[in-house]
């Protein structure tokens, strides 16, 4: 079993078990966060987004030297825009939307330059990706089986944005029985009063949906892992 460190958290500490557990990054992609991509396009601030980068990096610096599983998601759709429900095409009655040709190449599309994540968090080729079409990241992708498959009980969620597609899916993830930690230094909001609230909404009611903290206490646990030797990969070359 793996040994469980207490994190410094809201409402209360949060067990981590290091080996049940899944760093799972949310829609770092390049469209969300770049000057020029698609959400800038739209009129909003992505300096809002960009704050998240650096502890993001630190972040998986350490979950990477501890050997424990890290996942990322990107949000978009099929090239033929198949898995692209009208219903969210037509939102927004913006002259632009999704599919169409856009700053980094068709919005919110595989393969597409906009839709890739941003270079400061590539992934490893050992760290799964899912492509989700929808907010959450359970909707319409493999991501509980992979889950299951590892072994993981718990998840650390990061990424953008903090009430939507990170909420959605921690959401989701609680009802399917995971107990989520998120990181408010990690996650981010082109809205910062969405932000302040998304994250209300996670650790109210005794921690309705999860538990909040930041990327220190965390870090500070995965270096004492690596001190303590216990830390094995459960990942690497596995
Ligand atoms: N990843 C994610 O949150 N997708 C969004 O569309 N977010 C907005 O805040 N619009």
């Amino acid at each position: 079993m793996s040994k469980v460190a207490k994190i410094a958290a809201e409402p209360y500490a949060f067990e981590f078990a290091p080996h049940q557990c899944a760093l799972l990054i949310i829609d770092m992609q390049r469209d969300f966060l770049e000057p020029g991509g698609f959400g800038e396009m739209l009129g909003n601030d992505v300096s809002q987004l960009r704050r998240t980068i650096e502890p993001n990096k630190r972040l998986l610096a350490a979950w990477r030297a501890a050997g424990l599983l890290a996942m990322h998601t990107r949000e978009g759709h099929r090239p033929d825009l198949a898995d692209l429900p009208p219903a969210k095409k037509a939102r927004g009655r913006s002259a632009t939307t999704i599919g169409d040709a856009g700053p980094m190449g068709r919005i919110l599309v595989r393969g597409e330059p906009g839709h890739d994540i941003i270079a400061e968090l590539y992934p490893e080729p050992s760290e799964p990706v899912i492509d989700k079409p929808g907010k959450g990241a359970f909707h319409a992708t493999d991501l509980h089986a992979i889950l299951q498959h590892r072994g993981v009980k718990q998840l650390v969620v990061t990424g953008v944005t903090t009430e939507v597609c990170v909420n959605t899916t921690v959401r989701e993830a609680n009802d399917r029985g995971y107990e989520c930690l998120v990181l408010e230094d990690c996650v981010g909001s082109y809205f910062p009063e969405f932000h302040a609230m998304g994250l209300k909404m996670i650790k109210a009611q005794g921690g309705i949906f999860g538990w909040v903290s930041n990327s220190e206490p965390l870090i500070e646990a995965l270096a004492a892992l690596g001190e303590s030797g216990s830390s094995k990969p459960h990942t690497k070359g596995a």
